[in-house]
């Protein structure tokens, strides 16, 4: 079914309900026709207005964190997991355990548990590289298939990620880096790399949205944004790399002191339903869905074939453990002159 199909079902499986059973504050964290999309369902379906506001996992646990003495935010919806453990470490997240728990997968039922159920799993997304294939071919470079290849020095420039500190999918990559190949050789990994690196981008989605329109020739990403850039017609392709990469756990919290608390238990059990989470397909995004029975699009990265590190979600989801990697990252890369 297409993106208007599912749009179309859900509207009209439910009532039009008068605006008139509360509100819910939340946090969107995936890109934002989906999170359009679910604001517009849910708020039909169930009568409760939702606010939403738009913003990268960095950037969200960041405004969490200003927030925290008068919380203005109900629920955060989306983003990778991390920052997410982080929020629920540091006493943002409320405990909450949802009756829907046994139909998720493990690693979202994982991700739940190791943060006291402040947080749960709602999809899953390999980290890789995007590339433009007609700007590869027209300057002749090849498609990198290995974390080793993008040392390329014929690669000057042509490299995008996002900056740590700001982005979550980049954070992801530091994490996954120090998992695979030992914190040393990962850092001189990052300084070498350093020199193939055009821009660090501020948002983690950035880097691929420039990849698909020409604007550089390769980015570090998570693969399943590559097909809905592929959608609209760009020429962007998806590799992870043969040693091995770390996946994103998209997750969910309530937040601690929620002034809609009841709008926000109702919105989080909704959007772990396999109804609400084709949203995510049907918006042209292709991350995993944590529901076992959420129908998976045929454009979903198929796990099976990507080589996986076994990612310590709860070693580098602790704030003492990102703080000192970013700092790190900062001090003897960033630092660097490129
Ligand atoms: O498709 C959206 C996505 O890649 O973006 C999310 C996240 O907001 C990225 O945040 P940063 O800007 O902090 O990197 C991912 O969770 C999601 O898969």
């Amino acid at each position: 079914m297409r993106t208007t199909g599912v749009l179309m079902v859900a509207l009209a499986s439910g009532p039009a309900l008068a605006q008139e059973a509360g509100q819910v504050n939340v946090i969107c964290s995936v890109q934002a026709e989906w999170c359009n999309m679910i604001q517009t369902v849910f708020a039909r379906t169930t009568g409760i207005k939702v606010n939403m506001s738009l913003k990268g996992s960095g950037e969200a646990l960041a405004q969490l964190i200003a927030e925290r003495a008068n919380p203005k935010t109900d629920v955060w919806f989306g983003g990778t997991g991390d920052p997410h453990l982080q929020a629920a470490e540091q006493g943002l997240s409320l405990e909450y355990k949802s009756a829907s728990l046994p139909q998720l997968h493990a690693w979202a039922q994982q991700q739940a548990s190791q943060s006291g159920y402040k947080t749960v799993g709602i999809y899953s997304g390999p980290l890789g590289f995007g590339y433009n294939t007609e700007l590869l071919a027209k300057k002749k470079l090849p498609v990198p298939k290995t974390w080793a290849d993008l040392l390329n020095p014929a690669y000057k420039g042509e490299v995008q990620v996002a900056n740590p500190a700001s982005s979550g999918t980049a954070y992801t990559m530091v994490a996954t880096l120090v998992q695979l190949m030992g914190e040393d050789k990962a850092f001189d990994y990052m300084k070498a790399l350093h020199k193939n690196i055009g821009q660090y981008t501020r948002s983690g989605t950035g880097p691929i949205k420039a990849v698909a329109r020409g604007e550089t020739s390769l980015s570090i990403s998570f693969v399943h944004d590559g097909p809905g850039e592929a959608m609209q017609g760009f020429p962007v392709a998806t590799i992870t790399p043969a040693e091995g990469t770390g996946a994103e756990i998209g997750s969910m919290s309530i937040i601690k002191g929620a002034r809609n608390l009841e709008a926000a238990k109702k919105f989080y059990e909704w959007a772990l339903t396999p109804q609400a989470q084709q949203f995510g397909a049907a918006s042209k995004q292709f991350q995993l869905p944590s529901n076992k029975a959420t129908p998976v699009d045929p454009r979903v990265p198929d796990f099976k074939k990507i080589k996986f590190i076994d990612y310590d979600y709860a070693k580098y989801g602790a704030s003492a453990e990102r703080r000192r990697l970013i700092a790190k990252w900062e001090k003897d890369v960033n630092s660097l002159p490129r």
